[in-house]
């Protein structure tokens, strides 16, 4: 079979705040084009887009969805009011995120979502999220790391019926730069891992099409050579029919 073509979502970027939209620029961090490489699928960068019909349109072109990193969803799309500790919002990319996480659901393409991509895969489907993991007593863990981004940091625990057992083992270690995490999990979802201090840390569909979130960045890992994170893209871009 041919490779598989896996849409990989990029967000708008300037290093100046007051340009124009049009003058930013379409960008997605390299890890991701070459870890999906590396699995052996065909990296097609999608760019946030107007309307929903050309998002669904471009998701028709793909066979599976990579939801990259990125900024913090708007809350109310979650039903919260911005609080102490929210992150930039980019209404462009929540759109993007959103219709392309129901449009390959609802056509049973497999989705992999990547730090902001497990929180949007959790909104996506009636979950909610902490706004500053900061801020919550319970979080005793460093989630932003000081190490370089290939480097692990903390431990996640996995789950024995987890899709990430096979891959991980029933514990690994692994990079952390996020300061939200999935509050409530969506219905219909299991936490497949969880940090020592309870933090999730990764997400998946119970039943259906193949969808999985985790909070940390396996591309870094993986694109500095990290088997476990390689082996966790080929297992996504198998279930895409790689
Ligand atoms: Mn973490």
């Amino acid at each position: 079979m041919d490779r598989p073509v896996i849409g990989i979502l990029s967000s708008l970027k300037s290093g100046d705040p007051d340009l124009s939209r049009a003058n930013k620029a379409v960008s997605v961090p390299y890890a991701y084009v070459l870890s999906v490489l590396d699995a052996g699928g065909l990296p097609l960068v999608l760019p946030p887009a107007d309307g929903d019909a050309a998002v669904a349109g471009m998701v028709g072109k793909i066979d599976g969805l990579l939801v990259t990193g990125g900024n913090d969803l708007v809350p109310q799309l979650y039903g919260e009011e911005p609080g102490w500790g929210q992150g930039s919002f980019s209404p462009e990319r929540d759109h993007l995120d959103l219709v392309s996480i129901r449009e390959a659901y609802a056509r049973g393409k497999p989705v992999f979502g990547i730090c902001r991509g497990i929180q949007s895969v959790n909104v996506c489907f009636g979950g909610t999220l902490y706004q500053d993991i900061r801020r919550v007593e319970t979080c005793t863990v460093n989630h932003w790391q000081n190490a370089e981004s290939s480097r692990p940091s903390h431990t996640v625990g996995v789950g024995r019926d987890s899709v990430l057992y096979p891959v991980l083992g029933e514990s690994a270690l692994t990079n952390s730069f996020h300061h939200q995490a999935v509050k409530r999990v969506a219905d219909g979802f299991r936490v497949g891992a969880a940090a020592k201090d309870g933090i999730v840390e990764a997400i998946e569909k119970e039943n259906g099409p193949f969808v999985l979130g985790v909070q940390w960045h396996p591309e870094q890992m993986a694109a500095a050579g990290d088997p476990a994170m390689r082996r966790l893209f080929a297992l996504f871009v198998e279930a895409c029919g790689g």
